[in-house]
């Protein structure tokens, strides 16, 4: 059979229905493999980043890896930003490059090209791959197809890329007579100890938390083993914003998120335990601060993820980590079953209760002037809530940065059979619209809402035609604030408000979204009305998509309440009266070691 036919196939009998890209010079056999495959498409982004983010948000809603294809050079070097998405989040994807034919490759010739578009693929993605490789022979491509897929799902997941010259991909080809790749076998981990360990720890807490975040969602630990294990410790449990969708809003024992944008409730909550059971989260700056020394000050943590190093990360740097599990959340899951020992109920319920209190007295508020005189806003924390309230019971959520993903995070209220995902950790403006369009190719008959800033939305506004092309039920709401509003505040807090760069005044353009939206054919529904807003939303939401909401939200909202360099979890700024501080505290106050630099206290998205 023809190399590039083995090469899709492979990856259809794995799961792939879609594989998303643009086609170019030496790209055209393994576009012609997918069109010709019975159980493949391709669908054509209008760019190749969009491709990869697309392939990254097939693969977090389906479970499932996905797939990106592209020409050489420039259809390659344009992958980047959208695989680094999948590798510090830990998804996995398969890059496809073409490559110019071996024999025009430059090889160790010391000049910069040879090919036509020749770029050094493989050394630019080393770095954010799990398994990056340029096919040199024909014969070999079934061994790195199957060591390729095997890396990009073992262990802690990630991307993959396969450059393939020209060449070799109309080359013919016998997979039943090639080398294939044989896995080292891994046993099951011995967990019984660590198992005894956590269950000592738990049987001594007093004020225990579970702490879950975006490692508990890999395929292989389904949600409600999760839940299970959740009901059964029976003790508060915090989300990283990777996690925030877990666990039901209306779950009795879930706090929220927390972290260096809040919620208040959440900071008490992690900063007052005693005990801290972190699953599936790396604890990345964002939730513990930059004070390390002051995160969670008297609890014991016990930390369960399938990387080791991200457990002895800390060492030497604030935080102690008393139990380091190595297991992927699912092992670690079955481990656990039937080993589960409560906290004495009476000190943790009354514990629980703290948590729901703190819940009642710190919710969250905007924070925004008046609007612009001549125009009309929305809150964007009493949007999020609306917005909850109209959100079909299976829809996906998808995030973009900035303002608009920490009132998301912070407001969504998640019902059980919701997912709500962003690039938590590379973060880049313009990736919630093409993971969208990944999200939806991924779960025919679910519905997608992809939330983003009217600055991410300008990174990737061609995207808005792959939408409607495909007719795709999406609803994008654009939370219109007219500039970057985090990278406002940023300059609130640092350059006395010396804005450049974060609004039209200060040299940002933006068309008029409605417009643009409306004439490429969009449905387009106006929200910048409290009164009106749950009318509107019924009314986008009765629609299956594409709907374009074009949402005005106060162009000042603050990203309330933050962390302030130099200051503990507990102490987020607009900060709250040292009386009500000391009330609420029951760890003592954070003394600062003199030789800390108080400025590694502040964070930003
Ligand atoms: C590709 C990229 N460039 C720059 C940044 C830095 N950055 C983070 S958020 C942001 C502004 C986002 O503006 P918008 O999308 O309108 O979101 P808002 O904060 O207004 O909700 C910037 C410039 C980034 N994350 N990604
Ligand atoms: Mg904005």
């Amino acid at each position: 059979m023809k190399l590039s036919d083995f090469v899709v196939d492979f990856l259809v009998q794995r799961g792939v229905t879609h594989f998303f890209g643009i086609s170019g010079g030496a790209a055209v056999h393994l576009f012609d493999s997918v069109a010709r495959h019975p159980l493949a498409s391709y669908v054509c982004t209008q760019h190749e980043q969009a491709a990869a983010m697309a392939a990254d948000g097939f693969a977090r809603t389906s479970g499932r890896i996905g797939a990106a294809i592209t020409t050489s050079g420039p259809g390659a070097t344009n992958l980047l930003t959208g695989v680094c998405c999948s590798f510090y989040d830990s998804v996995p994807t398969f890059m496809l490059t073409g490559q110019v034919a071996t024999f025009r490759l430059k090889g160790e010739r010391q000049v910069r090209q040879i090919g036509f578009q020749e770029t050094d693929v493989p050394s630019i993605f080393r770095s954010v791959t799990k398994y990056v490789a340029r096919l040199e022979h024909a014969e070999r491509i079934r061994f790195h197809m199957e060591k390729a897929y095997h890396l990009a799902l073992d262990g802690r997941p990630g991307p993959v890329l396969l450059d393939l010259p020209d060449d070799l991909q109309r080359a013919e080809v016998h997979p039943e007579d090639m080398e294939g790749f044989v896995p080292a076998p891994v046993g099951d981990p011995d967990l019984e100890s660590d198992i005894r360990q956590l269950t000592d720890l738990l049987r001594r807490a007093e004020r225990p938390v579970l702490v879950l975040g975006g490692g508990c969602k890999t395929p292989a630990a389904p949600r409600a083993a999760v839940l299970d294990l959740v009901n059964s410790l029976g003790i508060p449990v915090l989300l990283t914003w990777a996690g925030l969708d877990l666990i039901p809003s209306d779950h009795a024992l879930r706090v929220g998120t927390f972290g260096v944008y809040g919620p208040r409730a959440g900071n008490f909550t992690i900063q007052n335990a005693d005990l801290i059971i972190a699953v599936g989260t790396r604890l990345s700056q964002n939730v513990t601060g930059g004070l390390l020394e002051a995160f969670a000050r008297e609890a014991s943590i016990v930390m369960v993820d399938v990387d080791a190093a991200e457990m002895s990360k800390f060492d030497g740097r604030g935080i102690d980590v008393t139990l380091r599990i190595q297991s992927r959340v699912s092992e670690f899951l079955n481990a656990l079953r039937g080993h589960v020992a409560t906290p004495a109920t009476k000190t943790t319920s009354a514990w629980l209760d703290r948590t729901r209190r703190w819940r009642e007295a710190f919710p969250l508020t905007g924070v925004h002037g008046p609007a612009v005189p001549g125009t009309s806003c929305v809150d964007a924390y009493s949007f999020v809530e609306a917005l909850s309230r109209h959100l079909p019971d299976d829809e996906t959520v998808v995030v973009d940065t900035g303002g608009n993903l920490t009132w998301t995070s912070n407001a969504l209220r998640p019902k059980p059979k919701q997912t709500v995902f962003s690039a938590w950790n590379h973060t880049p403006m313009g990736y919630a619209l093409p993971a969208s369009i990944g999200a939806a190719f991924a779960a025919p008959g679910r519905g997608v809402t992809c939330v983003t800033g009217d600055g991410g939305l300008m990174l990737c506004l061609g995207e808005l035609a792959t939408v409607l092309h495909h007719r795709l039920p999406i609803r994008i709401m654009l939370f219109n604030n007219h500039g970057h509003g985090i990278q406002r505040q940023t300059i609130e807090t640092w350059l006395e408000g010396r804005y450049e760069g974060v609004h039209p005044e200060s040299g940002l353009a933006f068309p008029d979204f409605g417009e643009v939206a409306r004439a490429m054919g969009f449905r387009v529904i106006t929200i910048d009305n409290a009164a009106t807003a749950e009318g509107r939303l019924a009314e986008a939401y009765s629609h299956p998509g594409p709907v374009f909401c074009n949402v005005e939200i106060y162009p000042d909202q603050k990203l309330y309440p933050v962390l302030k360099y130099g200051s503990p979890l507990e102490d987020q700024f607009p900060f709250l009266d040292s009386s009500v501080l000391n009330r609420e505290m029951i760890v003592g106050r954070f003394r600062p070691d003199p030789h800390v630099d108080p400025r590694a206290g502040g964070a930003g998205v």
